[in-house]
């Protein structure tokens, strides 16, 4: 299986690399835009060119292979996990600053076999920062093998979290009341506008864990490994096992650090993807 993980996944970099080249045509910002979900679900045509290439190119190398893809889910596909091989593509992931010129938006491509990501790549091509990891076989930052931080405790850690994507009051209530658990009880918090960027901070070590409420598949697959490669936990932000289609997030740098965390955030369940 190392062998077949391998090959899958030095096609899958060469295609993600020259995807990026369609990013980095819009460093300062791409103001053409559409709305989805809502007045702050946005995509561009970027997103759908992204998407079209790598599933183009992995399906002409590995015609068997599933996919499941962000813009593909917009325009009607559905979303199915099934033991097969699965690429998992969010093509922007934080197209918000992708719009704006904020230099933090990313590739995030991953593969799932039986229901468990077995190599991710997460490209912010820019500013040159490509995250990888392949079971059993460690994380990286472009050439550097990468390690979660030590730290065990909430009082103690940075922690990263995101408003989402929607408007819903609820939903709102609840990020603020985590962003004022976190204020004040954490070291910092933090939010860098891409679910997949802020994984590869805890990945990184930069920051020690990042939960989210209402992100997608297409923004975690790549994520859950890089962040397990480089010693971290991925778990449902209650506590339980992580689930890739619920809707919900929670990495750490250490199952003590999502532990606590997780018994400390209020909880949204989003409908599953
Ligand atoms: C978005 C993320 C953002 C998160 C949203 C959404 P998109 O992805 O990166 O950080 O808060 O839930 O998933 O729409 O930019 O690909």
């Amino acid at each position: 299986m190392t062998d077949a993980i391998d090959e899958y996944f030095a096609v899958a970099l060469e295609l993600v690399k020259s995807a990026g080249n369609l990013i980095t045509d819009y460093t300062s910002g791409c103001k053409d835009f559409k709305l989805k979900s809502s007045d702050i679900d946005l995509v561009t045509e970027i997103d759908k060119k992204v998407e079209e290439t790598l599933i183009s190119g992995l399906t002409a190398k590995f015609p068997d292979h599933k996919f499941i893809g962000e813009e593909s889910a917009f325009e009607g596909v559905k979303c199915i996990l099934t033991d097969e091989p699965t690429w998992i593509i969010d093509p922007v992931d934080g197209t918000l600053n992708f719009i704006h010129g904020y230099p933090s938006s990313c590739i995030s491509l991953g593969l799932v076999i039986n229901k468990e990501a077995v190599a991710g790549i997460i490209y912010n091509p820019i500013v040159n920062q490509l995250f990888t990891a392949k079971k059993g076989q460690g994380a990286y930052l472009n050439d550097r093998q990468i390690h979660v931080s030590q730290v065990k405790d909430v009082s103690k850690a940075l922690i990263s979290f995101e408003a989402g994507t929607t408007r819903d009051e609820e939903k709102q209530r609840i990020v603020f009341e985590n962003f004022k658990m976190i204020v004040t009880k954490a070291h910092g918090a933090r939010t860098v506008g891409s679910a997949a960027l802020n994984m590869a901070m805890v990945a990184l070590g930069g920051s020690d864990a990042y939960f989210e409420f209402g992100i997608h598949a297409w923004d975690i697959a790549a994520g859950d490994i890089i962040v397990r490669e480089a010693g971290g936990v991925c778990i449902d932000p209650a506590g339980g096992p992580f689930d890739i289609l619920s809707r919900r997030v929670l990495c750490a740098s250490s199952q003590e650090l999502a532990q606590e965390l997780a018994s400390m955030l209020h909880q949204y369940y989003p409908e599953r993807d």
